[in-house]
């Protein structure tokens, strides 16, 4: 295969993984960001206890797990002492929204009977992006495993940072416009990661999983081993540079993921087979009937919700703009192309 001979052409594979550093680098987030971060979850933990007593507010997303890059928004959820029923939750965000509004937050901009009802803003201090949702437990729980992930391995981090911007830079990560969210390409990373040869990561749910544990939280059950170290995995053997693993992922998802016959799962570590899966059968079903399959186009479990796609934001106008990007970036690749150029900022002209 083509991607086997690139990843044998060392003097590219060279370039990619200083070219990786420099951008992981110049991408880091500021040395202050993180006491930032910290002050706007202690400002906002203040306004939720006076409003409700036992409130408290969580830090997750990318700025909790450690995967966050320069300019990365900040997501909160606020915890109420006892989990509350969506109305409740409605109105939580409402208020609180009212309350940020007082102390001078910029941008406000409640969304109380969204599917998740969120309330966005800008801190006024910080200018940091905020969203906060409440009770969230799976996000936390999600973001939990995302950052055992980044520790696991210190090739994760830097790959991360680059398929994050690369995305970005190529208008193919923005969920409203129905591409994927930064948390699908993060699952996309560590999937590929899971299944190189030898792995890079093994599959956190399974390692030191012992018959009949796990960890229930709204219905799914969340355990992972967050401490590979201990339970046999002694490090990867994989020795591959970053640049060699970014040219693989790349080639993965150009052309060796058949989306019509695959799900990328991190909770197994390995890709799956869509017919073992239920919306294998919800597009059988919908074909049958003649309808247009409903969007099941490429598909990535939630680790934790394994009913939840996170590609099902894709239809067939989206995907083809993402598959367009990955053959694309596949394509420079092969031709050798430097990193800057494969992650240029896609313009129409
Ligand atoms: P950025 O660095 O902000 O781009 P992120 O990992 O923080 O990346 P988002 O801000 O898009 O990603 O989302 C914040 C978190 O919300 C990540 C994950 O814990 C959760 N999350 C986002 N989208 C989904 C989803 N579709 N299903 C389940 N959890 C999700
Ligand atoms: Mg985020």
């Amino acid at each position: 295969a083509p991607a086997s001979k690139l990843l044998a052409d060392a003097p590219y594979a060279e370039h990619l993984t200083a070219a990786i550093g420099e951008l992981h680098a110049a991408r880091l987030p500021p040395a202050d960001d993180a006491r930032w971060r910290r002050a706007v979850v202690e400002h906002v933990n203040s306004i939720a206890a006076r409003l409700w007593r036992g409130a408290q507010v969580r830090m997750f997303g990318s700025s909790a797990s450690g995967l966050h890059t320069r300019g990365a928004d900040l997501d909160l959820c606020l915890l109420p002492p006892r989990p509350p029923h969506i109305n409740a939750a409605r109105r939580m965000i409402s208020s609180i929204g009212v309350e940020l509004e007082a102390q001078g937050m910029l941008e406000v901009l409640p969304l109380p009977s969204a599917r998740v009802p969120i309330v966005k803003f800008v801190d006024r201090a910080s200018r940091l992006q905020c969203d906060i949702c409440v009770n969230n437990l799976l996000a936390l729980n999600n973001t939990a495993l995302l950052g055992a992930y980044a520790r696991a391995d210190g090739r994760v981090r830097p790959l991360v940072a680059t398929v994050k911007y690369w995305a970005a830079q190529r208008k193919v990560n923005e969920p409203y416009r129905g591409t994927l969210s930064s948390y699908a390409y993060v699952l996309l990373m560590i999937g590929y990661l899971q299944t190189t040869d030898p792995p890079v990561v093994p599959s956190l749910q399974q390692l030191g999983r012992l018959d009949g544990v796990e960890r229930i939280v709204d219905g799914y059950d969340v355990w992972f081993c967050d401490d590979p170290g201990a339970h046999g995995w002694s490090g990867s053997a994989n020795t591959q540079s970053i640049g060699e693993l970014l040219l693989g992922f790349f080639a993965r998802y150009a052309t060796e993921f058949d989306d019509a016959k695959h799900v990328v799962s991190v909770r197994l570590g390995r890709m799956l087979e869509r017919a073992g899966k239920v919306w294998g059968e919800q597009q059988t079903a919908a074909a049958r009937k003649g309808r247009r399959a409903d969007r099941h186009l490429f598909c990535i479990e939630d680790p934790f919700e394994i009913t939840h796609d996170l590609g099902r934001v894709m239809d067939t106008t989206s995907l083809g703009w993402t598959r367009a990007e990955f053959s694309r970036a596949h394509a420079l690749m092969q031709a050798r192309a430097p990193l800057a150029e494969v992650c240029a900022a896609w313009s129409d002209a």
